[in-house]
């Protein structure tokens, strides 16, 4: 989509500092953290929303999830639990999807969110 920011941004027509990136995926800090420790998993295709998903995008959402507890690690929000207790850190993963999601750009993203508590709002 030619005018998506995320898109922009996956094409390097916005600069703009990845956290990570390959082929699928590029991560990079929210401009507008509500956290210590806010970032977006952002896949390269321009797909809209959660709900345009389909079996098809399967792996690429499985993708998505698996990659941010690695990142929440990086960015130094990464849950620890040694012997299956409840252990420290730790992170919240969200999906905004539509007007009552409160989804705000129109290219899937999952928001990565942690640090120590409190955090601004309720996202
Ligand atoms: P959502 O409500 O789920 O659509 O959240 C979109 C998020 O994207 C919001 O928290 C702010 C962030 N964002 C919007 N534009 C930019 C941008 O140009 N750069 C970065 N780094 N983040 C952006």
């Amino acid at each position: 989509m030619t005018d998506c920011i995320f898109c922009k941004i996956a094409a390097k027509q916005i600069p703009t500092k990845a956290i990570y990136e390959d082929d699928d995926l590029i991560a990079f800090h929210d401009i507008n953290p509500a956290a210590p420790v806010h970032f977006l998993i952002v896949p390269k295709q321009h797909i809209a929303t959660l709900a345009d998903c389909s079996e098809s995008h399967a792996a690429l959402l499985g993708k998505m999830m698996l990659l941010a507890p690695k990142l929440a690690k990086e960015q130094g929000c990464g849950y620890e639990a040694a012997d299956g207790s409840i252990g420290t850190g730790g992170f919240k993963t969200l999906f905004n999807t539509g007007p009552d999601g409160g989804q705000e750009v129109y290219h899937l993203h999952l928001h990565v969110i942690g640090g120590p508590r409190p955090w601004r709002g309720q996202r």
